[in-house]
């Protein structure tokens, strides 16, 4: 299989530490591959009209995007722990966590985008204001919860790793752990997993 992906990517790192976590990583060739909403790669859109990474190519061809697919596929490969319950509220529990993951990241990303592409002049600070207050959002109900998380790494764990990884790499000065200690606790424990360790944004 190929996943294109950059290591930049907190998307495509969620699909990296679970094929790691899941012991799939040998089985997927990862391709470096850019990304920008202004300037598209046009190789990128043959694999996926939406022009984003994470796109996962498998043995039989089919191209699988986004994030939650592919995890979701690269679960009915392995032996492990199931990490997608099949069904019943475990399920939407999980899909729930991989949610508020996701949209904390497609908030921090859009700051990213306002900040990093757009022209000085047309910055709109009450833009990055709200998108930052989605994810103080996100920040807020995983303090809560990491205080009873288990030893285990499943979708709350790998998404809430790929936001905070995140907020480190583009947000230092954001400085989430000064508001959120138990978070703060939990990731630091987290960063010294191999699949973290492997993927950390560069
Ligand atoms: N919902 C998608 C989001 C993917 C996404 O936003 N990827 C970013 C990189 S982290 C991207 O490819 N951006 C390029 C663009 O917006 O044109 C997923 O879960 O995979």
């Amino acid at each position: 299989m190929k996943l294109f992906m950059n290591e930049g990517s907190p998307f495509a790192r969620k699909a990296r530490i679970f094929a790691r976590e899941k012991g799939l990583s040998d089985r997927i060739q990862e391709v470096v591959t850019a990304v920008s909403p202004v300037d598209a790669n046009s190789a990128l859109a043959r694999e996926n009209p939406l022009i984003k990474i994470p796109v996962l190519v498998t043995d039989d061809g089919a191209r699988l995007y986004d994030s939650g697919v592919i995890c979701e596929y690269l679960d009915t490969l392995h032996e492990r722990a199931r990490a997608f319950p099949s069904s019943g509220p475990a399920r939407f529990e999980t899909l729930g966590q991989q949610a508020l993951c996701d949209g904390a990241l497609d908030a921090a990303i859009l700051c990213r985008y306002e900040l990093a592409l757009r022209p000085v002049g047309l910055r709109w600070n009450e833009w990055i204001e709200g998108q930052r207050l989605k994810i103080g959002g996100a920040l807020s109900v995983l303090e809560t919860e990491a205080q009873s998380w288990p030893d285990e790494f499943e979708m709350a764990q790998i998404g809430a790793v790929c936001v905070l990884g995140y907020l480190d790499f583009r947000f230092p000065e954001w400085e989430w752990r000064r508001t959120h200690p138990q978070l703060a606790g939990w990731y630091r424990a987290a960063s010294i997993r191999p699949s973290v360790v492997a993927t950390a944004p560069a």
